[in-house]
């Protein structure tokens, strides 16, 4: 086989295995909306949760508060792996995709943000708690912003 043939036969097999996990993760890209949505519907809940102890509408409990800031945080690395290529849909702006890597900071830092709450969390440091909300709630706002349809 002659060097060119080699090095074509070989990016055919990097992109064929490629293509193959991001499908063996989603069949469908209806099946990835549903995941990336479901999760944000249960970090939701959490959140909200602390977002009543924070606003002073639901007593403080440390246990409670640790458990939904501990679920926040675990739900928050799951998401993105349900934006991959030829998953557009749902509430997700096409910019998602178009620009991925300002859409992959925005996740960071929400990730970031949210690791912080929960270690604010787990001291019971109710100041700190309600620090570490507001700035991880302005995370999921900034990049509903500018990645969510509304
Ligand atoms: C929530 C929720 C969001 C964030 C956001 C914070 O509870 O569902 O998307 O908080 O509203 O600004």
């Amino acid at each position: 086989m002659k060097l060119q043939k080699i090095i074509l036969a070989a990016t055919a097999t990097v992109l064929a295995v490629g293509t193959g996990f991001a499908f063996a993760q989603f069949q469908k890209s209806e099946d990835a909306i549903k995941y990336r949505q479901s999760v944000y519907t249960v970090m939701s809940h959490s959140f909200g949760k602390i977002s009543a102890v924070v606003k002073g509408e639901a007593p403080y409990n440390k246990e409670e508060v640790a458990k939904n800031a501990a679920l926040v945080a675990t739900l928050s690395t799951l998401p993105w792996q349900a934006f991959g290529p030829g998953t557009e849909g749902g509430k997700a702006q096409p910019e998602i995709w178009s620009e991925n890597a300002k859409f992959k900071a925005a996740a960071e830092k929400m990730q970031l943000a949210v690791a912080n709450l929960n270690t604010a969390a787990q001291s019971g440091d109710l100041e700190n708690i309600k620090k570490t909300f507001a700035a991880a709630g302005q995370t999921c706002k900034g990049c509903h912003d500018d990645f969510k349809k509304k």
